[in-house]
């Protein structure tokens, strides 16, 4: 019999674990490899990949796994499918399923993430292959005039047919709005964040509710509210936790059992910080944890340069972030914690 879908959603959101977003795409893989001077071969991507899934931090602090279509293919050097080691750690593998966030037509500057055509397909053969999750990002950027009410709504209409087509496939969704903090011109101060942040996920949600999206088994994975990266203007811990956790008790209900955080351009401490902070500050009604790409792989990746003699270096490196994160999730981060064990 099936896993029910909220059972695998609270997997996914479990105490002090989190998500790691290693669903990075062609395009995206091969500039974090070109940032260590290594080929993105098929071959270095799950030598990558293996050494990350094979690293024994993943049972104490990752729930899930996100991949891209290739690694979910993949055999690991010993024969074990890559989604195999992640089962084996008894975290849940996962399958980024858009296909991109694609010029919206019309509206210079905007986009809107495709994919749905055949999805229903694709879902039934992602779940043959073990995944029991998917995900779904849309890219909302802030700049002069922009997000248009187009974008914010044909983003939040996308994510909510998306939802539909997983949960009907037994597949949670994550729904992963993200405001951009990077960008050309992303000189927005944190208000402007919140403000868009809000208007994203209300209408997000909006569209989940008429769409019938089962809301126990979904999770939402959206931006923190943050300064624009290129505005010059910083924000406390303190801020950046108030004004995300006052956005998100305004939009999200609280029958989603869990918010899993992009890390979207912060530094690993930097994202470590805000989601200790909230979790320190707040008890809201839903898990608050990671899904970080950059923020849990970047020491890891610079440690490995593509070499196996550095996986062990790699991978303590990767046990380190991910601790860090795991506490975090809790609520028992601390500066002193993260140089004690570095
Ligand atoms: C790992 O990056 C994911 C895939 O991005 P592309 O489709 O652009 O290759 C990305 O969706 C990621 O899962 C989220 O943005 C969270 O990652 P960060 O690095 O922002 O925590």
């Amino acid at each position: 019999m099936s896993e029910h879908l909220e059972d695998i959603a609270n997997r996914m959101v479990a105490e002090g674990r989190g998500i790691l977003a290693a669903d990075e795409s062609s395009g995206t893989i091969k500039k974090r490899f070109d940032s260590i001077n290594v080929e993105s071969s098929a071959d270095n991507r799950r030598d990558y990949r293996e050494m990350l899934f094979r690293s024994p931090a993943m049972k104490d602090y990752v729930s899930g796994v996100i991949l891209f279509d290739e690694t979910l293919r993949q055999n690991a050097d010993d024969g074990t499918p890559l989604a195999g080691l992640i089962a084996d750690a008894g975290a849940v593998p996962g399958i980024k399923i858009d296909t991109g966030a694609k010029p919206l037509a019309g509206f210079d500057g905007e986009t809107v993430t495709e994919g749905l055509d055949g999805l229903r397909e694709r879902l039934a053969e992602y779940h043959d292959l073990g995944a029991r999750f998917a995900k779904w990002r849309a890219v909302i950027s802030i700049g002069e005039g922009r997000p248009t009410w187009n974008s914010v709504k044909a983003n939040a209409h996308a994510l909510a047919r998306y939802a539909a087509l997983c949960q009907e496939a037994g597949i949670v969704p994550i729904v992963e709005p993200e405001v951009q903090m990077d960008g050309p011109d992303a000189v927005h101060d944190i208000d402007r964040c919140l403000e868009v942040s809000q208007w994203a996920l209300k209408t997000v949600f909006a569209e989940i509710y008429d769409a019938g999206i089962a809301l126990d088994g979904m999770v939402l994975k959206p931006n923190m509210v943050v300064p624009g990266q290129k505005s010059g203007k910083s924000a406390s811990v303190e801020e950046v936790a108030e004004k995300t956790i006052s956005c998100l008790m305004a939009t999200v209900p609280a029958a989603v059992p869990g918010i899993a955080f992009l890390s979207g351009g912060q530094g690993d401490e930097e994202a470590t910080a805000h989601l200790s902070a909230m979790n320190a500050m707040f008890d809201p009604p839903w898990k608050l944890t990671f899904s970080y790409g950059r923020a849990l792989q970047a020491a890891a990746l610079k440690a490995w340069g593509g070499k196996a003699e550095n996986v062990p270096a790699a991978q303590a490196a990767f046990a380190h972030r991910a601790r860090m994160n795991g506490l975090a999730a809790l609520g028992k981060w601390s500066p002193d914690l993260e140089r004690e064990a570095a």
